[in-house]
């Protein structure tokens, strides 16, 4: 028989002898093809028992047993977790509602109930707050799929206890906090988050939510408890019960700047609307066409730099003559129209609520004749 079809047998035996809880728990497992990894489920009986059959002076004698008296001995309870982070996030100084994610996964063989502790680190740079704690229950294949397969993240109030979680279950855990800003928190700021999580007893136990209760029972019939837990940060040690794991938030300012350059297209005005050829360098002469760019840079690493206005006014000694913008996703631009004189009516060029990805240059052009 092969292992897999054994823990099914054991689990069949389990459901047909154990209290609602462990029959809960047994049936989950019973559905998942990686049920088990944690091995026999605490409590399980298990039997041994004997035939023993021979002849003498060639008559069969009466076969010797023990199946009324077998050797029997309940599995113990094994405690283990691992809490995983999923990776760091990007984001900027003063953000609300940002999201680290995590994992903490029953590795024992027995339901169990997790307190959920969030830790900031001293010796970063940031610390974060407003902190909230949202778990969502996997459906069994660990795969993140909250908000579809694995249900809504929902938030847990008070000592942020979470559902009794089966063996081999898998909960996804966000914590979701306030970026701090100000003088220091600037890109490439660090703040590291550590989320703990300590196994308590299932609500379904004598002693709910309590701390993990160390049995250590005389004789074989009853179940002991072993902590098999190991340390994932200095916040825990290992055979405690508990496991802990650390995730980052990194600043990435968008880091817009914007340079001016200035040159005198053509001195006698020529195709000041529309350029055609090279530019050519000329006199600041009365009628020259003159040419203003400005090239917007966006430094940050990941992040985009939105919502960009910009508004250019002409001296009252031009005339209108161009503008043009390239490089910015989305964004509008309003100018006057050719020629308008701008000693008589403003001429704003303004860009209107345009974006810019980090990394990317973007331009304005204008052009306007001198009177
Ligand atoms: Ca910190
Ligand atoms: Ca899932
Ligand atoms: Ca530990």
């Amino acid at each position: 028989m092969s292992n897999f079809s054994e823990r099914k047998r054991l689990a069949k035996n389990k459901r047909q002898q154990a209290g609602l809880a462990t029959l809960i728990g047994g049936l989950m497992l019973g559905l998942s093809p990686a049920a088990f990894a944690a091995g026999t489920p605490a409590n399980t009986t298990v039997t041994n028992s004997y035939m023993l059959d021979y002849t003498a002076g060639g008559v069969a004698q009466n076969t010797v047993s023990n199946v009324d008296d077998a050797v029997t001995f309940t599995v113990d309870r094994v405690v283990d977790l691992t809490v995983t982070a999923l990776g760091d996030e990007i984001v900027v100084p003063g953000a609300v509602d940002q999201d680290l994610i995590f994992s903490v996964a029953n590795m024992g063989n027995d339901l169990q109930a997790y307190k959920l502790r969030v830790m900031n680190h001293a010796s970063d740079d940031f610390d974060v707050s407003n902190v909230q704690i949202l778990t969502a229950l996997d459906d069994g294949d660990g795969v993140f799929e909250p908000g579809a397969d694995d249900g809504n993240f929902s938030v847990l109030d008070g000592e942020a206890i979470t559902d009794d979680l089966p063996t081999d279950g898998l909960i996804w855990v966000t914590i979701r906090s306030s970026i701090p800003s100000g003088r220091g928190i600037d890109s490439g700021a660090v703040g590291d988050v550590t989320l703990i999580a300590e196994t308590l007893e299932p609500s379904t136990s004598s002693s709910p939510h309590s701390p993990i209760i160390v049995r250590d029972a005389e004789g074989t019939d009853r179940t002991d408890t072993w902590l098999a837990d190991t340390s994932g940060t200095a916040f825990e040690m290992a055979k405690q019960g508990d496991h802990s794991a650390t995730n980052s938030f990194q600043i990435d300012m968008p880091q817009l700047t914007a340079s001016a350059e200035f040159r005198v297209h053509h001195q006698d005005g020529i195709e000041c609307e529309n350029l055609v050829g090279p530019s050519m360098e000329g006199y600041a002469i009365p009628g020259a066409c003159v040419e203003y760019t400005y090239i917007f840079r966006n430094s940050a690493d990941v992040t985009t730099a939105e919502n960009i206005n910009f508004t250019n006014t002409l001296d009252t000694t031009l005339k209108f003559a161009m503008a043009d913008m390239s490089g910015f996703n989305g964004g509008t631009i309003e100018m006057p129209s050719f020629e308008e004189d701008c000693g008589l009516t403003d001429c704003n060029i303004a860009i209107s609520d345009a974006a810019l990805a980090a990394g990317d240059v973007a331009t304005l052009t204008i052009r306007a004749l001198l009177k």
